[in-house]
């Protein structure tokens, strides 16, 4: 089966996306999520410039042999701008693979480990009483793992929140909004925001909470020991991850599970971590990780330390991507949560797809392949729009922050 041709497909239905589509000699198409939220066009520019060119007439059923091609032959090797084009690439190729033999991805990669996945929403509220009313409210949608996000006293903005009325949606002006940030309020506010909620709904629900990488090692050691009472099923992003040494302290001080990874790109960055166990779940995902062929090796080599997998699944990673990872999801051994953010009902209209959500799981479906489909005519009627991450200043002197 020859690649005969690739194209990327940039469109806004809502937010931007970033789609690979690759057309083969059989007629057969496969699409692979290429988006990095708020540097898109970088990634559509490695894409076209530079990887596509090297994929016309290639034998699409290989597609570790095109992986090691893009991996070893870039020389730079790494980060998430090539790592999410190599991802894009080696997604198509599975969703290609997968729909010539007429089976779901995941029969591909070994079978269902289980019937269905179970996933983790998202219950953002503007002060305490409001979080408290959204998890009720996903609870009422069947959902049996809560992230809970709130705003703080005398902060702003703050990740996670949306402004009232609208959906949440981290890339939210054309230049990078600023956020004020203090540690002190943040701290002094989340234990009592969990102590209403688990107040409120009991000991049954998973709980979740995404520190945003913003504490320091002993601050999210602080953190973790406060929210011991409260038995989260993790604590996200605790400290920036350059450092896993960082993590080993946290670790000394709380019994907290702990997950990383959102913003890894290579089994590189998790190796550390995962191998002296300083982590419980490991996030890395389909579209940033290197795609399903990546990806799994960071599934086994969790799996040999007993760290589970924990797939990113923000709603600025395309339906492509939830349509992969919720494949990957049904075969991995040590599968942990998925996340699950819906997408909008435009951006739903553009990716047509068979992964279902019911009663706090999900299944990606039976269609051959990923089962993710995008209409091409509706996507260029949203026209890419530049759109930046905020950043984070400190409220008290005004330097730079982690957001
Ligand atoms: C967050 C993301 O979903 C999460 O866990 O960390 O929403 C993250 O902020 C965005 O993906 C950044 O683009
Ligand atoms: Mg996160």
């Amino acid at each position: 089966m020859k690649i005969t041709a690739a194209r990327v497909i940039v469109c806004s239905p809502g937010r931007n996306f970033v789609t690979l589509k690759i057309e083969t000699d059989q007629g057969l198409t496969g699409l692979g999520d290429a988006t990095l939220n708020g540097r898109e066009l970088a990634v559509a520019s490695y894409l076209t410039d530079h990887v596509l060119p090297c994929l016309i007439g290639r034998d699409a059923h290989r597609i570790e042999d095109t992986w090691q091609y893009l991996y070893r032959g870039a020389y730079w090797r790494r980060g998430p701008v090539t790592m999410s084009a190599i991802a894009a690439v080696d997604t198509a190729l599975w969703d290609l693979k997968a729909k010539a033999a007429g089976l779901p991805l995941y029969q591909l990669l070994g079978g269902a480990s289980r019937d269905r996945v179970m996933v983790y929403c998202h219950a953002n509220g503007r002060d305490i009483e409001h979080t408290v009313d959204e998890v009720r409210r996903h609870q009422a949608l069947g959902y049996q793992a809560i992230r809970v996000q709130s705003g703080v006293p005398g902060l702003d903005k703050v990740y996670g929140v949306a402004q009232p009325g609208a959906r949440y949606e981290p890339a939210d002006a054309a230049l990078p909004s600023e956020h004020d940030w203090s540690t002190e309020k943040y701290l002094r506010h989340v234990p009592a925001l969990f102590d209403a909620v688990r107040s409120a709904v009991g000991d049954e629900p998973h709980l979740l909470h995404d520190v945003h990488h913003r504490l320091s090692p002993i601050e999210a050691a602080r953190l973790g020991k406060s929210l011991e009472p409260y038995h989260l099923f993790w604590m996200e992003d605790a400290t920036p991850a350059e450092n896993p040494d960082a993590f080993r302290l946290i670790r000394q001080h709380t019994t907290t599970p702990l997950a990383v990874g959102e913003v890894f790109n290579s089994i590189w960055d998790c190796k550390p971590l995962i191998e002296q166990q300083l982590v419980d779940y490991i996030r890395a995902t389909v579209v940033h990780a290197g795609g399903i062929t990546h990806l799994r090796r960071i599934a086994d080599l969790a799996s040999l330390y007993q760290v589970r997998t924990g797939c990113h699944g923000a709603t600025d990673l395309s339906p492509v991507c939830m349509g992969a990872a919720l494949h990957f999801d049904l075969w991995v051994p040590n599968f942990g949560l998925q996340e699950h953010m819906p997408h909008s009902e435009e951006t739903d209209a553009v990716f047509p797809h068979a992964y279902t959500y019911a009663d706090g799981f999900m299944h990606p479906g039976e269609a051959p392949g990923h089962g993710v489909d995008i209409d091409e005519a509706l996507a260029a009627r949203y026209p890419y729009q530049r759109a930046y991450l905020p950043v984070n200043r400190l409220q008290r002197d005004g330097a730079m922050w982690d957001w």
